[in-house]
C-alpha cells in the first residue's frame, strides 16, 4: 500500500496498469564514471524520487513492486554512482522500487549476508514488496533489459560482469546481485548470519537455494552485464579463513553435491511452509 506516499504529479486513480514490456527501455548503457558527480546532481536528475528513496511511475500502475538492499561501509563514492545509474534504470522499468542502504556501523568486521538479512527485515516491515534485490554497491547494470523484477525461483542477476570477463565464473555462483521474493527468502531460511569479512556468504546462499529444492534462474550473457568500479579489499573485510567448511579455497571446483558437505551450517533449518501460505511480513523471522 502506497496510500501513504505523495501522489505523483498527474496520478489518477483510475490509472492504467504499466505496459508489460516498458517503452522507455533502450538496451545497452555506456556507463563511466564523471569525476566531478555530486549527490546533489543525482537528486536534480530525479525529481520523482521522494524521501527514503522511492518512486513509483507518474503515468501508470507499475506492475511489480522492487526493494533494492545494499550491504553498505565506507563505499560513499561508489554507491554515488550506483545511485546516479540505478534511479534512472528503474525509472526506465516503470517499475515502484525503494532503495535500501544498509549500512554497517563502527570497524568491526563487515558481514554482507546479516547486513542483507537487516535489509530484509526493515524493508518488509515498511512495505510489501514482492521482490528484492540484494545488491554489491560497486556492481553498475550496463543493460536496462536486465529487468529487476523477480523469477518464479531465486534470480542470480549478475551472470557476466566485466572482472570476469563477461562470462559467469562457475554454476552455482550467486554473488554480486541476486533477486528473492519474500517467499523465497522464508524457503530458504535467509541468509547466513556467520560469514564475518570477504567471501563464502554468497557460495553459501546459493547452496541454501538449492536446499531449499529451488533453483537458479539468470538474464542471458547479453543482458545480465555488470560494470564492477575497481577497488581493493576493504579496510574490516579481510578474507574470511573460515569461508569454506575448512577453510580451503578450492570450493569453486566442488561438485553440487560437495558443497553440500562444505556448508558453514549443514544443520540449516528450513521452514516447513503449506502450499499456498502467503507470507506475513508482521510476522517477520526469528
Ligand atoms: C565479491 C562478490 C560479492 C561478495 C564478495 C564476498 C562480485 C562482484 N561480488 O565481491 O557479492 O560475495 O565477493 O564477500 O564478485 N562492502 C562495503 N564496505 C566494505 C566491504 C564490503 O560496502 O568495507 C559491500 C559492498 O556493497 C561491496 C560488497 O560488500 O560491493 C562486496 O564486497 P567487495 O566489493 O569488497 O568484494 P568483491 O568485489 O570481491
Ligand atoms: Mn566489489
Amino acid at each position: 500500500n502506497l496510500s501513504h506516499l505523495p501522489k505523483a504529479h498527474g496520478h489518477r486513480d483510475d490509472m492504467p496498469y504499466c505496459p508489460k514490456t516498458s517503452p522507455l527501455i533502450g538496451g545497452p548503457i555506456h556507463v563511466s564514471f564523471p569525476s566531478r558527480l555530486s549527490l546533489a546532481e543525482v537528486e536534480r536528475k530525479n525529481p520523482l524520487v521522494v524521501r527514503g528513496g522511492r518512486y513509483r511511475p507518474p503515468d501508470c500502475v507499475a506492475r511489480h513492486r522492487t526493494a533494492i538492499i545494499i550491504p553498505h561501509r565506507h563505499r560513499e563514492h561508489h554507491l554515488k554512482f550506483l545511485l546516479y545509474y540505478l534511479h534512472p534504470f528503474l525509472q526506465r522499468q516503470q517499475l515502484t522500487y525503494g532503495i535500501y542502504v544498509i549500512h554497517q556501523a563502527g570497524n568491526y568486521t563487515f558481514n554482507r549476508a546479516k547486513l542483507m538479512n537487516a535489509g530484509f527485515r526493515e524493508a518488509m516491515k515498511e512495505e510489501d514488496w514482492d521482490c528484492l534485490f540484494f545488491h554489491d554497491v560497486d556492481l553498475i547494470p550496463e543493460d536496462d533489459r536486465n529487468t529487476y523484477v523477480c523469477d518464479s525461483n531465486p534470480k542470480h542477476a549478475a551472470i557476466a560482469m566485466d572482472k570476469f570477463g563477461y562470462k559467469l565464473p562457475y554454476k552455482m555462483y550467486f554473488g554480486g546481485v541476486s533477486a528473492l521474493t519474500p517467499l523465497h527468502y522464508l524457503k530458504m531460511n535467509g541468509f547466513p548470519n556467520n560469514y564475518w569479512g570477504w567471501g563464502g556468504e554468497d557460495d553459501d546462499i546459493g547452496v541454501r537455494v538449492s536446499l531449499a529444492g529451488m533453483y537458479i534462474t539468470r538474464p542471458s550473457l547479453k543482458v545480465g552485464r555488470y560494470k564492477m568500479i575497481k577497488h581493493k579489499l576493504d579496510k574490516g573485510n579481510d578474507v574470511n579463513p573460515k569461508r569454506t567448511r575448512d577453510g580451503r579455497a578450492d570450493h569453486r571446483s566442488y561438485s553440487h553435491t560437495d558443497l553440500r558437505l562444505r556448508l558453514q551450517r549443514p544443520h540449516l533449518r528450513l521452514l516447513q511452509l503449506p502450499r499456498g501460505t502467503a507470507y506475513n511480513p508482521k510476522q517477520g523471522l526469528r
